[in-house]
């Protein structure tokens, strides 16, 4: 704990570092907001859900997993297809209840809530924002939450599912960086160690693909920013990406994406259990364009899915 310490002593937080940090009671999830007690209705924009019109408890009070990924289309797959399963384990007939705001939208059954991140940090930290909120007013008991998506690998063949164990930003700093009040505070992108082993464990060894623990590198855009040569822009050459692609590789990094650092930031901020496991589409050391058929890569797709559904029916 003591290396947390010195990165949140960018600005000093040491002094409220227990309250930040400290696992939540009662499984209950606990906002680090004290201004949220003195608002009378709190109407979350982009979800547009308001605890004055809704009642988050009835409607969410049961959930347990909560499941995020880029695509709305992806969320709405994945309780599809858990729902036979879901309804088979409980032994009742289990219906799936959709919400869609004009950004995201909402898939769920049972004790699974699915919902799209977008693309990218802001994107996700909004919703993470609005989700907690949500969580906190439903009363969820003890949530568990996961991000299932895409990636670019670095060194791994196409189609294998990573397990993310720590985030790390593009200069493989393993923090995220919140601006607030023109101020940075630097958040470890700390992920549960325990539940990436439990992950692993739920491997298959006839699963048609290679499931690996690593780090992943957080970057801000898929092109320039993932060192692509392949964008509208790019003002290195392709020594220059292989020596990067190298040097991420040596710090063991695994493969590319767009919001692990924020996820595990937050989510640890909250005290909220969470995981990250992602296909990838590609090796970058091999070429920055996804070529892979359409038929094939939404097979891939569901293979991060395939890892999590395991992991909720064993914990229901
Ligand atoms: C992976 O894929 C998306 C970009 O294509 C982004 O959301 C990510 O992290
Ligand atoms: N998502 C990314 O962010 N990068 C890739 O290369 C593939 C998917």
């Amino acid at each position: 704990m003591s290396n947390v310490r010195k990165i949140l002593n960018v600005v000093d937080l040491s002094q409220i570092f227990d309250q930040y940090f400290n696992s939540n009671e009662n499984g209950l999830v606990r906002l680090r907001n004290p201004n949220l007690k003195s608002l009378d209705h709190d109407f979350l924009y982009h979800l547009e859900l308001g605890t004055n019109d809704h009642d988050f408890v009835k409607m969410f009070g049961d959930v347990k997993f909560i499941c995020t990924g880029g695509t709305a289309i992806r969320m709405k797959n994945f309780i599809n297809s858990i729902e036979p399963e879901l309804s088979k384990k409980l032994k009742t007939k289990l219906e799936i209840w959709q919400h869609s705001s004009s950004r995201y939208s909402m898939y769920k059954v049972g004790p699974v809530l699915a919902v799209n991140h977008g693309i990218g940090v802001p994107s996700l930290q909004i919703l993470l924002n609005e989700l907690f909120k949500l969580m906190y007013y439903a009363k969820m008991k003890n949530p568990v939450i996961f991000r299932i998506g895409t990636c670019g690998g670095v060194g791994i063949t196409p189609g294998t599912v990573v397990i993310t164990n720590e985030g790390v930003d593009e200069e493989i700093n393993p923090y995220f960086v919140q601006v607030v009040l023109g101020k940075k505070i630097h958040l470890p992108a700390t992920l549960d160690r325990q539940l990436v082993r439990e992950l692993k464990a739920l491997v298959n060894s006839d699963d048609p693909y290679d499931t690996i623990i690593g780090k992943t590198m957080c970057t801000s855009d898929f092109y320039e920013g993932q060192g692509r040569l392949d964008g509208a822009f790019c003002k290195h050459t392709i020594a220059d990406k292989m020596d990067y692609l190298a040097k991420l590789q040596e710090a063991g990094v695994v493969n590319i994406e767009m919001e692990c650092t924020a996820f595990a930031a937050l989510t640890y901020q909250a005290g909220i259990k969470a995981g990250i496991c992602c296909v990838a589409m590609l090796d970058r050391f091999k070429g920055d364009q996804i070529r892979t058929s359409n038929e094939v890569r939404k097979q891939w797709e569901l293979r991060p899915q395939d890892i999590i559904s395991r992991y909720i029916l064993r914990h229901l």
